[in-house]
């Protein structure tokens, strides 16, 4: 118990201090963050995408909570150990602070943090351990023994090896065992009564050790709680754009569009909405905290393979004109029949023809956007210069770009799932050759185009609905963006295939909806099957594919059982 208590305590103050210096030094520097990220980015595809469909957009929490618990268990550990072998529990908290800083070095960010999170850690530790063994304060006298006493020869098993940020991450262990990273400063405890007021002669009176110990781990946890509101409450104040985007009046489009036509929304109860509310709009990135990018400050860079580079500020952009686009945007890990798609009416300046006047290269094949939180996405430049029109975004729906969706600028490439196209916190934009640079997921063996799969689904009814006989609505939606969707295909159990009715199109750069009247009889479950027809008369191949590497494939299905 003592043990458990003092590695908390520990671990706790070690957090606060983290977090605290984290606050100046930027949040992406803080330890458990770090680690977190880091872990994002080694993890293997599979268990990447296992973890995005098992837990969706939950995945970061339950990555976060892993982590917490994995900490958790390896300060009891420490705790343990040191009241046995004090260098051993410190040990452990060298290992935390080594972790954190490679950590935070494969991202770019400061290592104070987390070295100054390790000697915190690892002080109280020391602290606590000298008040909680009977007797401490007297050989802390000199002429007593030093260091010999309670470390008896017991063989004490040296802890597993480094944590394993993510592995086997329990939703339900983590936040139970520590909750939000509390912890405390050394400096409190410091400030506790020393126990050293004991007469030196003769054994110290077990009782008031015990509540000397006690005083200082309830300091010590006081003092955590203090250091850590403390510091959410500096990071709030120094890195949160959101009273800048409050603030941020986007200049009109140089020609509107007119407002989106109810006829490309087919009036059925359940189907999803052609143009995706911002709040519903799908979230995919590796970021565990928001990157928070003032528009005062934002630079954008235009460099490598091109005669003129540029360096735009956020008004240079709004100064450029800009252009409204409705645009649907996919995922490339989103499975047959999955929700990471959505459709938005952007608002931009044109990337081609920033590119153009920036005049690319002879022998340049990609762009490679880069992210304030340094993840880089390349676009073919081929693609990009073909007439499509790709944006520099910066409003979405009507409003500025959400943070989570990449404010205050995003790429948006028509025809191109995100991975490959769509850099949120864009900061940097580089012309160069395939060669030169694997961008983040190319790197990790995906696909270097990225090119979106034909797809459609299914959306009413809902999977194993039961419907009466008779005439049943069945509607969804398909896309194949920037081919466009020319038709699309139900059939009943294998039958014969059948025209669904196409609602308006918008264009081939965003999605359609569809209807299908089915007349239901025969009681049972019935197999309902779609495929769509592209807008270059290819229609969508019915071979099952898994998102890797180039996007899912195959037709999607819903058993509907009929009463
Ligand atoms: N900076 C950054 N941009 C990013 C990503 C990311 O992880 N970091 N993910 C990309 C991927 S894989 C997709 S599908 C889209 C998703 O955009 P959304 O979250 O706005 O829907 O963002 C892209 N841009
Ligand atoms: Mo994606």
């Amino acid at each position: 118990m003592t043990g458990a208590a003092i590695g908390l305590g520990a671990a706790a103050a070690a957090l606060a201090v983290g977090d605290l210096v984290a606050a100046f030094t930027g949040p992406a520097s803080a330890p458990v963050l770090s680690v977190g990220s880091a872990a994002i980015d080694l993890t293997p595809t599979p268990l990447k995408d296992w973890a995005v469909q098992h837990f969706g957009t939950h995945d970061k929490t339950v990555l976060l909570s892993g982590i917490y618990a994995t900490m958790a268990l390896l300060a009891v550990a420490a705790g343990v150990l040191a009241l046995r072998r004090l260098w051993a529990g410190v040990a452990v908290f060298a290992l935390f602070a080594g972790l954190g800083m490679w950590a935070a070095a494969s991202r770019d960010a400061a290592l104070l943090p987390s070295a100054l999170a390790g000697l915190a850690g690892a002080g109280v530790l020391v602290l606590l351990v000298r008040l909680a063994r009977p007797g401490s304060t007297r050989r802390r006298e000199p002429g007593g023994p030093q260091r010999t006493g309670a470390s008896a020869n017991v063989a004490v098993p040296r802890p597993e090896g480094p944590p394993l940020p993510g592995a086997a991450p329990s939703a339900e262990a983590g936040p139970s065992l520590v909750g939000p990273p509390l912890a405390g400063t050394p400096r409190a405890t410091e400030a506790t009564p020393p126990t050293g007021t004991h007469k030196p002669a003769g054994p110290a009176p077990r009782g008031m050790g015990r509540r000397g110990f006690l005083v200082a781990l309830a300091a010590t946890v006081a003092g955590a709680a203090v250091a850590e509101t403390a510091a959410r409450a500096l990071t709030a104040a120094r890195y949160n754009v959101a009273k800048a985007r409050a603030a941020l009046r986007l200049p009109a489009p140089v020609a509107a569009l007119p407002p989106v036509p109810a006829a490309v929304h087919p009036p059925v109860a359940g189907l999803s909405a052609f143009t995706t509310p911002n709040g519903d709009f799908f979230r995919v990135d590796t970021a565990l905290t928001l990157p928070q990018v003032p528009p005062s400050t934002w630079r954008l860079r235009v460099h490598g393979m091109v005669d003129h580079p540029v360096e735009l500020s956020f008004d240079d952009l709004l100064r450029r004109p800009l252009h409204e686009l409705d645009y649907t945007l996919s995922c490339v890990s989103n499975e047959v029949g999955g929700p990471y798609v959505g459709t938005a009416r952007w608002l931009g300046a044109s990337l081609p023809d920033l590119l153009r006047a920036a005049g690319v290269q002879r022998g340049a094949q990609q762009l490679v956007g880069r992210s304030a939180d340094g993840m880089t996405i390349g676009t073919p430049i081929d693609l990009l210069l073909d007439g499509r029109p790709a944006l520099l975004a910066v409003g979405m729906n009507g409003e500025p770009l959400p943070v989570a969706h990449g404010f205050p600028c995003r790429s948006l490439v028509p025809g191109l799932y995100g991975y490959t196209s769509a850099t949120k916190w864009l900061v940097d934009l580089e012309i160069t050759t395939f060669a030169a640079l694997d961008p983040y997921w190319v790197h990790r063996g995906w696909d270097r185009t990225g090119l979106v799969r034909t797809a459609s689904r299914i959306e009413v009814p809902a999977p194993f609905a039961q419907v009466p006989a008779g005439p049943v609505t069945v509607a969804g939606t398909a896309w194949a963006t920037h081919r466009g969707v020319a038709a699309v295909e139900v059939r009943d159990d294998g039958g014969p295939w059948q025209e669904a009715r196409l609602a308006a199109d918008l264009g081939p750069d965003t999605w359609r909806q569809w209807s299908w009247t089915w007349d239901a009889t025969g009681q049972g479950p019935h197999t309902l099957e779609v495929r769509a027809t592209d807008g270059t008369g290819a229609v969508q191949p019915q071979t099952r594919n898994p998102p890797f590497p180039a996007g899912a494939t195959g037709w999607h299905s819903t058993v509907v059982t009929v009463t």
